[in-house]
């Protein structure tokens, strides 16, 4: 006899769903450290020294990806993959943009040269599916009218794509970035033309 206990077992085990979300943005944005924010499981990382001049910015970067899980409730379980920030990786983000629900784009608040590098990848990763996508504004205290304009104008965004301030640090915050994700994904279930997009 099956009690409720394993009942559940076998439903996390068989009817859960587990949905893969990328997260992407420029070099240094804070892609692997939002990651290891929010996983609960021990990150898997592909870091490696840098050698060349963006040394100077920090030791070391993604080259291949991050790997994380965070449980939303016993039937979603989310399964993020982190690209690298350098073009030069570029080859990954397609790989890993493969089969994904939506995505994260990651930019540093305080770097204006963050937002112009995540137009190229923006674009890609625009090309690559029509899925719903959020960015994420890293190190950002709060989000001033003006600064959400700039980001929307940037980034030729459509109202709908929300635009949310970010610590890659914080729980809570990454969080709340998530979920954002999750409602714009449900809202383009919901929408009458969304449904197409969502899974073409
Ligand atoms: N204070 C603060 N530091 C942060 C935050 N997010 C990231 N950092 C720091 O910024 C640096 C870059 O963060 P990473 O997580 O390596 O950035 P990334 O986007 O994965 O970088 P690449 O893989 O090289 O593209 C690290 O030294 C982090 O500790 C944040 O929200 N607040
Ligand atoms: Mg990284």
């Amino acid at each position: 006899m099956a009690t409720s206990g394993s009942r559940a077992a076998n439903r996390r085990k068989h009817g859960g769903t587990a949905v893969k979300i990328v997260v992407t943005g420029p070099f240094s944005a804070g892609k692997t450290t939002l990651i290891r924010t929010i996983s609960e499981i021990t990150v898997l990382s592909t870091e490696k020294d840098i050698t060349d001049s963006t040394r100077s910015r920090k030791a070391e970067t993604t080259v291949a990806m991050d790997f994380g899980r965070i449980t939303i409730d016993r039937d979603l379980v989310l399964y993020l993959f982190g690209t690298p920030g350098q073009d030069r990786f570029d080859f990954m983000w397609e790989i890993l943009g493969e089969g994904m629900l939506g995505y994260v784009v990651l930019v540093d608040s305080t770097r204006p040269d963050s937002l112009e590098e995540a137009v190229g990848i923006l674009a890609a990763f625009r090309k690559m599916a029509r899925v719903p996508f959020v960015v994420a504004l890293n190190r950002s205290q709060g989000l001033e009218p003006a600064d959400e304009d700039r980001v929307r104008a940037v980034l030729e965004l459509a109202d709908d794509v929300p635009v949310v301030p970010c610590d890659a640090t914080d729980r809570e915050s990454v969080k709340s970035v998530l979920l954002a994700l999750l409602y714009a994904v449900v809202d383009q279930i919901d929408a009458p033309t969304g449904a197409t997009a969502v899974t073409g």
